[in-house]
């Protein structure tokens, strides 16, 4: 396991080129830098969701002193994961409280408190379907995102929801580099933005409309926008609504291994064919087009093949060059959905392992 010295040296550099008279890398492109230097050095750096504010079966409920220590990766691997995610859902509609459940304002801090110990922040968005009041995952109608765009219906509804979520990421800081991964899993048709409810267009279309009201209108110039369809998708489908290279810093794919009731043998090989079949012609396209890569989302629910982590996910990652990876949330209130292992789980030494490999960053 690596360690995040290359964060310090880059701050140093941007301080001494400073010093020259040249201008001074920005806060996100000093993000920027530390991703491709990782790459370069292959490294790939570990992130998990939610990891600071809940884990397995522990929830932080003091939103203002807790010390905010704890962590399912750390209390395994002795080390907090390099990235960590949150998600957003909720906040667009004034909700004190994300939809699972996590005070904003202590993601908040969460948050501050992790890029301040060196580490890295990505944010995910579930919001409401403005039309129906219903969920992220609400496909009643295909209606949604054309009625959002300018002279839609929903036009100046929806600027408040990018507003009150433009809100939030502001109070962390406009020199505070940031990831941020909206209208994700856009191929497949399981959210209101999904592949069958809009057209490419559209699609398109509102993640500009996002990227122009953040960087311009609210000058969040701080944020690498991480673009992240599902990645069981074509690369034909993942490219048909990429929003274009001024918009997107990232190229993330969302992958989950699914074992269901069939082998775990089976489930393995269906895995890496998925990603190969995406990250190869994507890195193609990410050299050309000069963009990171991640896995923007993977894991396996509950763990259940013992040796996932160094016989799975571990050889996958050597095959690309991919900066970093995020398993999702160790769901403190439903049984069964988590991504790492905590002190007692069986599966616990196969983590360490992962997590010692030379290239595996955490903190
Ligand atoms: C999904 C699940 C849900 C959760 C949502 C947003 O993948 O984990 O339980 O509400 O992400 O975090």
């Amino acid at each position: 396991m690596r360690h995040s010295f290359i964060f310090a040296s880059l701050a140093l550099l941007a301080a001494v080129s400073c010093s020259t008279g040249k201008p001074m890398n920005t806060p996100k492109e000093l993000l920027a830098h530390r991703l491709f230097a990782a790459v370069e050095n292959n490294h790939i750096l570990y992130g998990h969701q939610d990891d600071l504010v809940y884990g397995h079966d522990w929830l932080v409920t003091d939103t203002g002193g807790d010390t905010l220590g704890r962590s399912d990766v750390r209390a395994v691997s002795g080390h907090f994961p390099a990235i960590v995610g949150f998600d957003l859902g909720g906040i667009e509609f004034g909700d004190s409280a994300n939809l699972d459940g996590v005070d904003f304002g202590l993601m908040r801090r969460a948050a501050l408190k992790h890029i301040e110990r060196g580490g890295i922040v990505t944010f995910s968005w579930h919001p409401r379907n403005p039309l129906t009041g219903g969920d992220a995952w609400d496909v009643s109608s295909d209606q949604v995102v054309s009625s959002v765009l300018e002279g839609g219906q929903l036009h100046p509804l929806f600027m408040q929801w990018l507003d009150r979520t433009a809100d939030f990421l502001e109070s962390l800081g406009k020199d505070t580099p940031i990831i941020f991964r909206p209208w994700h899993e856009n191929v497949g048709s399981w959210f209101w933005w999904g592949g069958g409810l809009c057209s490419e267009n559209d699609y398109r279309e509102l993640y500009r409309l996002t990227w122009v009201h953040f960087t311009k209108a609210r000058g969040l110039e701080n944020i690498l926008w991480c673009y992240s369809p599902n990645g069981n998708a074509t690369v034909q489908e993942y490219m048909a609504r990429y929003p274009g290279d001024e918009f997107v810093n990232i190229l993330g794919v969302d992958t989950y291994m699914y074992v269901g009731d069939g082998s775990v043998e089976v489930a393995r090989v269906r895995y890496m064919e998925e990603l190969r079949g995406i990250l190869v012609p994507l890195n193609a396209i990410a050299t050309e087009h000069h963009k990171l890569m991640c896995l923007s989302e993977t894991g396996l629910e509950g763990l259940t093949d013992p040796s996932w982590w160094t016989e799975t996910l571990y050889p996958m990652l050597r095959e690309f060059p991919v900066a970093y990876v995020l398993t999702w949330r160790n769901a403190h209130d439903k049984p069964g959905h988590f991504y790492a292992p905590w002190p007692g789980f069986s599966g616990e030494n196969d983590f360490i392992e992962f997590c010692n490999k030379e290239e595996i960053e955490l903190l």
